[in-house]
Parts: structure tokens; sequence; C-alpha cells
């Protein structure tokens, strides 16, 4: 099922001129409303009325996270708060998150709209028990998926990550046909049900929706064959809009982006030129309806390629290529953003440790782990192991509280030995 093929199989040419007119609706509200932009747009002498053609977009500048930090929390808004119905956030690069703003109508006629379309590139139909394992909270898998869910007309059973036994014994009993959560925790419900010697027959699941990191053709082979399941790929950013940018058909290895409301461009990270398609580059993103906190141009650092070909499934929105990684350092542990300036501010709090670190990124079974390798200051080398180890818990403990990741930290006598 094609969930609004009125806008998913228009015409490209009519969708061309529907994206000019929203672009130039959206240029033009922020003019107006958010002066941050006005003024980055006045020093390179752009305006809203040289928005003739949409390559006219190239003439403005790029947003990215420096812009964000800039205004936060709410300069780059372009509605005043009593019009903002929602906030979700995820990690910046200097400790302080990113904060993104969402209208009534931004989460009923645009995310909800695009998530219903995505579950519906997997198979969803209203007869689905849709199981959400994405994490409920600032982060906006659980909540968007949960709407999109309820706006299709699955039964949605808002179950949050975590607590694996309870998420297959909940499927098993309630019968869950779609399975959303990250790839790796896919992974891992696949292994647990195994152990508790659940097999298809128990457990009545048909398509999973997976993404917020990047996954493997290999874990998608893994999963599907595990949780007899077809798996399918989601993209987005909190920056965005969340979850529901961009999601996979039954013609898998490519991603439809929703773009009647997100206009993409891959370009050269370095030069910043736009690149034609099928060449590999950065993504930038332009919302065209969001209406509390749009971005106009926004680097999303990570690294894919843009197809304009017609895909067989009728769907004619362009569609970009698994994501192939980031240009930046973020590391994505299980789901959850993480700056390696974020590990390093938690550490110089600490008098006992060093702040060079080095940091060890495995997977044991299907999870990613995160190991810490710390220098002990010289002033504490004659300290007791024991009060060592506490400090190497301390700071564990102060990740987890600070970040929401469960990590290990070793203390090591030279990191450059450990090389
Ligand atoms: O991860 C939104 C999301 C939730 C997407 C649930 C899909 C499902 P952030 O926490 O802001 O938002 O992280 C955004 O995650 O820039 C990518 O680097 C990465 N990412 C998201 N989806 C995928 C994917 C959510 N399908 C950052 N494949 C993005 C690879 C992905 N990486």
């Amino acid at each position: 099922m094609i969930w609004d093929p009125i806008h998913e199989c228009m015409d490209p040419g009519q969708r061309s001129s529907l994206q000019l007119r929203r672009l130039r609706e959206q240029i033009a509200r922020l003019w107006a409303n958010v002066p941050y932009y006005r003024q980055k747009w006045q020093a390179v002498g752009v305006t809203p009325d040289d928005v003739q053609s949409l390559d006219d977009l190239q003439r403005f500048p790029f947003t990215d996270k420096s812009d964000l930090r800039d205004t936060y929390p709410f300069g780059m808004f372009a509605l005043p708060l009593d019009e903002v119905v929602r906030i979700h956030a995820s990690s910046g690069t200097t400790g302080k998150p990113v904060v993104a703003g969402y209208s009534r109508s931004d989460i009923t006629d645009v995310w909800a709209q695009t998530i219903a379309r995505a579950i519906a590139c997997a198979g969803g139909t209203s007869d689905d028990i849709l199981q959400n394992a994405y994490g409920y909270g600032l982060f906006t898998g659980g909540l968007g998926l949960h709407y999109g869910g309820e706006l299709m007309g699955c039964t949605v059973i808002p179950m949050s990550a975590g607590n694996t036994e309870r998420q297959l014994m909940m499927m098993r009993d309630l019968g869950a046909t779609i399975l959303c959560c990250t790839p790796s925790y896919a992974l891992t419900l696949a292994d647990a049900a195994e152990d508790m010697g659940l097999g298809g027959d128990d457990i009545p699941l048909m398509a999973g929706i997976f993404g917020a990191e990047c996954w493997s053709e290999g874990a998608r082979r893994v999963v599907e064959e595990k949780l007899g399941i077809s798996a399918h790929d989601i993209y987005g950013l909190t920056e965005v809009i969340g979850p529901g940018v961009a999601s996979e058909c039954e013609v898998k290895g490519m991603m439809h982006v929703f773009d009647d409301h997100f206009l993409p461009e891959i370009i050269d990270p370095d030069t910043g030129e736009v690149l034609p398609d099928g060449e590999t580059g950065e993504l930038v993103i332009t919302t065209l309806t969001k209406r509390a906190f749009p971005v106009i141009r926004f680097r999303t650092k990570d690294i894919s390629a843009l197809s304009h070909e017609p895909c067989p499934c009728g769907r004619t929105h362009a569609r970009i290529a698994r994501l192939a990684g980031r240009t930046d350092d973020m590391l994505i542990i299980r789901g959850v953003n993480v700056f390696p300036s974020q590990i390093e501010e938690v550490l110089t709090s600490f008098a006992e440790v060093e702040p060079q670190y080095q940091l060890v990124l495995t997977r044991k079974g299907r999870l990613d782990q995160l190991e810490i390798q710390v220098e002990v200051s010289p002033q504490f080398f004659s300290d007791t192991v024991s009060g060592l180890e506490s400090v190497e818990q301390q700071i564990a403990e102060k990740i987890r509280s600070a970040l929401g990741i469960s990590v290990t930290v070793k203390r090591v006598i030279d990191l450059r030995e450990e090389e």
C-alpha cells in the first residue's frame, strides 16, 4: 500500500513546482521571523526574491550544528513558543543538546504523515500491531514512530527500548506484526528469541523498521532470517524532524526521501559544491513545510548519494543510498549519538585521570561496546588499586548519567603502548 499516492507518486515536474512554491514560502517566513537567518542571508546578499527556481537555493548559505549552538535553545525557531507543542533534543558537539521544536501541524501534517508513509513502505496497514521499541523521551524515535503508527490506524504498543525478555513476551502474547527499533537492538532481540526457543510460529512479526544508526546488508540478512521478517531502513535526524525523512520500500537498497517535505542535496563536504546524482557526498536537507523549527540547507554530515531514477514501487520521490557513515567523528552507540568531546568533558572533571584518552568501540554479540582507556595522573600513581577502581566506576557512572550509555573504563599505563 502507498499511504499518500497523490504526493508520493506525483509527476516529477509537478513535484518540482510544489517544492519551489513551498521553498519560496519557507524562505519568506524565515526572512520575516528568524533574525539569525535574515542576517546570515543579508551578509551574502540574498533575499527571498532571489528564489526563482529550485537551483537558486544554492545561493543560500548552509546551516550546521554551529548555527544551532550559537542560537541555543530557541534562536532558530520560526514560531513563538505558544505555538510550539513539543520539544525533542539530541546530543550536540559541546554538551549542549540540539533542541528541536514542533508546532501542532508539524506533528500531525508533516511528521506523522511521513512516518505513516514509512510504515506503508515496509508493508504496514491499519491491520498491523506495531511494537515500538525506540526510546520514548527527548529522542525522536519513540514518539515519532508512535504518532505515525496511530495515524495509520495500527495498534501501537509503546514499549520503548530495553527489557528484552518483556519485549519478546509482549511480542508473542499481543501478536506484534511490525517491530520498530534500532537495528542493533533488533539483532539482540533476534538472539534472545533464539535463546528462549521462540520461533516464527510463536512470534507473528512480518516487518521491521530499523534506523537511527548505520547497519549493513549482513545485519539485514541475519535479522530477516532469525525473526522471519522483511527489514526496512528508516533515516532521519532531530534537526530535520526525527525519523521519517527517508525510508526504504520493498525494493531495498535505497531510501525514498519524502521530498515534498524534505528537499535533499548532495555536496562535496570539502568544497560545498553540489554534486550530480550518483556521486557520493554529504547529505544536505532543507525542510519545506515544517513551521516551528525549519532548517535551510542543513549539513547532516551523513554520507550518501542521490538518485532520481524511477523506482518500480511507483513512488516518484528521489532516493538516497544507504548511509555510508559520517564526515565527522560522532559515534553512534546503540542509537545514541556520542561525540568524543562529551566524553572528554567528563574525563576532565576527574583529577585522577589525564585528559588523554582512547575510545575502543567493539561489538559484543550484537551490541556496541565502548571502552574508554585512560591514563592515571602521576600524582595518583601511589593510590590503592581499589581507590582507582572506584574512580573508574565513578567515571562510568557519570558518563551514563550525562550521555545515557554504559561504558567500561580501563586504566592503562601508557596509551601509546596500547595502540
Ligand atoms: O536517530 C532519528 C531516528 C530515530 C532515525 C529512529 C531513525 C529511526 P538523531 O538522534 O538526531 O536522530 O541522530 C541522527 O543518526 O545524522 C545519522 O548519522 C544517524 N542515522 C539515523 N538514521 C540512520 C540510518 C535519529 N537509517 C543521526 N542509517 C543521523 C544510518 C542513521 N544512520
